[in-house]
């Protein structure tokens, strides 16, 4: 009875976190230096999300972003206006894997987001495909 109690509230509660349309939790990618002295970083967007949303990189080292989206009819973008950091990005996205390459030049979170828009609805930022990017020292 007590096992049968357990796995009722263990199965509700693996089916609450599998709804579709809740915005994925805070996934964080600490990225490293690899070999070749660059800090790779995958991110994969959709409707509307990026994975992860929380990218940590260090401070002047190069970075270099691959971006991509999975197959949609909706177009999507990737941008970062940080100038202050040297980062100005806006691209847009396909399912083709798009590098993006830069130095990060000043500590600081920046904000990373989708710009589009359907028609008149909310934007996509606002639907939650935006993230956080940390220069730390
Ligand atoms: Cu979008």
């Amino acid at each position: 009875m007590k096992a049968s109690v357990t796995c009722l509230v263990f199965c509700l509660g693996l089916a609450g976190y599998s709804h579709a349309d809740v915005a994925p939790d805070e996934t964080v990618y600490r990225a490293t230096r690899a070999a070749d002295g660059v800090q790779h970083v995958r991110i994969e967007g959709g409707a509307y999300f990026f994975k992860p949303n929380r990218v940590i990189v260090k401070l002047n080292v190069p970075v270099e972003l691959t971006v991509s989206v999975g197959r949609s009819v909706i177009p999507h973008t990737f941008v970062i206006q940080a100038p202050e950091a040297g980062i100005v990005v806006d691209e847009s996205l396909s399912s083709q894997p798009r590098s993006i390459r830069f130095t990060p030049t000043a500590v600081g979170s920046y904000p990373f987001y989708c710009r589009n828009r359907l028609l008149f609805l909310e934007n996509h930022r606002g639907k939650d495909m935006e993230g956080v990017l940390d220069v730390v020292e």
